[in-house]
């Protein structure tokens, strides 16, 4: 296992990995199954080019990273990190996939700093044949660079687990905008654990971990559970930081327009806020959340910051960080799982503005 990467070098590789893209994407749309219809070639590659494009490629990053860290030096080749770099192009595929679909359901408007998918006067409701389009090519790039590999079953079903968790986590997310007007009795801490957990945690952090442990041929439960403990952990860092930027972010900065607010999610703003605040602050709350009236939306920011959430946020993001932390530190007892690996998952991570 190699463990001497550090955060200059994982730039370097971000290079390395955006160069591997345009031969990922040509083998997929010439191979025999895609490219009987030279127009529809030339739409997959649209669709691909479009959804792939911008945003922090930290997911497919991560993967790779986590390949050469938890790979005996000796069976690192070319070849071998080829494979992971398409592996991680997989994982940002599945990444492209879910937020094509996301911004339907969430009714969003940028992305990436450019115009959602299904917001192009070409695309519309198209866009919904076109997420299953980029989900299953991801999955005939995997047969076609990983069907012969003694993994390929686990990768195979590590991608269905993942999708059915995300598609939970997803599911939970909708409804808790869907509820009853008025109706925030499942605003819990333990509901939005929950939410976070299925929704982004999983896919984003535990996916890329655990396909790298199976590149490098490690299958054992024990690491693959500490594994997940501990992504599990850092995806909740990263969704409330996810939800914090969603209304005090900059979209210069973030290349997406926020919707919680409108959209009434189960935000960690919104649970939070329902913790603090007295009986005239819920009935602000209360009247003007999940509105997209733009007096009622700045109402409910303003109603966080009186709530001095800006600030409780800062702590609460420090403490996860420290907390996280000092379970990596616990690592040492598997020696499988560098943490180091771990740490730079967080440095990546903590105090993200985007
Ligand atoms: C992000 O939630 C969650 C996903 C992208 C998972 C979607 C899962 C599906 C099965 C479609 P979010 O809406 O907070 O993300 P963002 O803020 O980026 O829109
Ligand atoms: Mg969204
Ligand atoms: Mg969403
Ligand atoms: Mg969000």
């Amino acid at each position: 296992m190699s463990t001497s990467i550090s955060l200059s070098e994982f730039q370097k590789e971000k290079d390395t990995f955006q160069d591997v893209l345009p031969s990922v994407i040509h083998s997929l749309v010439t191979s025999p199954n895609l490219s009987e219809i030279p127009e529809f070639s030339v739409w997959m590659k649209k669709i691909l080019d479009y959804n792939l494009a911008g945003g922090k490629k930290h997911r497919g990053l991560t993967t790779v990273l986590a390949y050469e860290m938890l790979e005996k030096p000796e069976n690192i080749t070319e070849e071998s990190l080829r494979l992971s770099r398409t592996m991680g192009w997989c994982v940002e595929m599945l990444q492209a996939y879910f937020l094509m679909a996301d911004d339907i359901m969430d009714g969003s408007t940028t992305r990436r700093g450019v115009p959602c998918w299904y917001r192009l006067p070409e695309v519309g409701l198209g866009a919904i044949n076109d997420t299953t389009l980029v989900y299953t090519s991801m999955m005939e790039i995997l047969k076609t660079h990983f069907g012969d590999k003694k993994q390929y079953t686990n990768i195979v079903n590590l991608f269905n687990e993942t999708l059915l968790f995300a598609s939970l986590g997803q599911h939970l997310d909708l409804t808790m905008s869907q509820r009853k007007k008025n109706d925030y009795s499942l605003f819990t801490v333990e509901r939005y654990n929950a939410i976070v957990k299925y929704k982004t945690a999983n896919y984003t952090f535990k996916l890329p971990v655990c396909l790298a442990m199976l590149l490098a041929n490690n299958t054992d439960a024990q690491s693959h559970k500490r594994a997940e403990e501990i992504s599990l952990e850092i995806g909740y860092l990263f969704q409330i930081q996810d939800d914090f930027i969603d209304c005090f972010g900059a979209e210069s900065e973030t290349g997406k327009a926020g919707t919680d607010i409108m959209q009434g999610k189960c935000s960690w703003l919104a649970v939070t806020a329902l913790q603090r605040c007295n009986e005239a602050q819920r009935n602000v709350f209360t009247s003007c959340y999940g509105n997209r009236e733009p007096a009622h939306i700045e109402r409910i920011l303003r109603l966080y910051e009186q709530l001095e959430l800006p600030q409780l946020y800062r702590q609460e993001e420090r403490n996860r960080y420290d907390a996280v932390m000092e379970k990596v530190r616990g690592l040492s007892v598997d020696t499988s799982l560098p943490p180091e690996l771990f740490l730079i998952m967080l440095e990546m991570i903590y105090k993200r503005k985007l």
